[in-house]
């Protein structure tokens, strides 16, 4: 697997945020989850740098939930991939009750959603098993992975965005996947209405190329904030 460099900065600064002296004993645990194939483990085989999880190309990657333990500057982060939900009934109707528990028990949520419709009933299955575990959903926080599969309208029909494999998108793509960002906002309010999911929640990023990772996980690690624990 090729390893890319993720920017760190901002997973350091939440982190020291949380705890400005040293790090918490006790490990942060992070739920992974999402809709099948939206891009889980590669998300995080990318963080770690190393093939942690099978990732799934045609098929299921993740059939239970599998806990890879994280660390950066003393601190211990333990990243739980999910299986995906929506790949059959059977399957949910199994993995569904482990959303639940998992979500009375991890520190944070970080929903892993993808094109072409980000906000289908896998992810809405997530956040409302998630909210049924107790979870509160103004505290999930949504990666929104795999942009570059979503078609652009041009003068010449209809191109995929292009993501460069290092650095920031050209302004009209940034401009593309804000727009994608506030629709995917609005069809997840609109789906589970009463979560009080706003745009804020929301972060594009790419599990591939790491664009954006490092500020996906401080934005989860931000979330922890309200219920600081040691
Ligand atoms: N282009 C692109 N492909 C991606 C990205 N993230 C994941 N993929 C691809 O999407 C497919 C599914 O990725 P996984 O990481 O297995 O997704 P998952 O959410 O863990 O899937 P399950 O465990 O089966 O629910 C694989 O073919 C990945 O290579 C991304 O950021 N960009
Ligand atoms: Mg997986």
């Amino acid at each position: 697997m090729e390893t890319v460099d993720v920017d760190l900065t901002a997973v350091r600064d939440s982190l020291r945020r949380l705890s400005p002296g040293r790090p918490w004993r006790r490990e942060i645990t992070l739920m992974v989850g999402g809709g099948v194939g939206a891009g889980k483990t590669t998300t995080i085989n990318t963080l770690l740098g190393r093939r942690a999880g099978a990732v799934g190309h045609v098929s299921r990657g993740t059939t239970s939930v599998q806990g890879h333990l994280y660390t950066l500057d003393g601190w211990r982060i333990r990243l739980l991939d999910m299986p995906g939900l929506g790949d059959s009934k059977a399957h949910d109707h199994r993995n569904r009750p482990v959303y639940r528990h998992q979500a009375s028990r991890v520190d944070g949520v970080l929903l892993i959603a993808a094109p072409p419709r980000p906000a289908g009933m896998p992810t809405l299955r997530v956040v409302k098993d998630v909210i049924r575990g107790g979870f509160a959903p103004r505290r999930i926080v949504v990666g929104l992975n795999r942009i570059e599969t979503v078609n652009v309208e041009t003068g010449e029909g209809m191109t995929p965005l292009r993501l460069p494999t290092r650095g920031e998108p050209d302004e009209q793509s940034l401009a593309v996947i804000e727009r994608l960002r506030r629709a995917v906002a609005r069809d997840l309010l609109a789906g589970v209405p009463g979560s009080g999911v706003t745009v804020a929640q929301l972060l594009p990023y790419d599990a591939r190329t790491g664009w954006n990772l490092g500020r996906l996980v401080a934005a989860s690690l931000d979330s922890l904030v309200t219920r600081r624990k040691r």
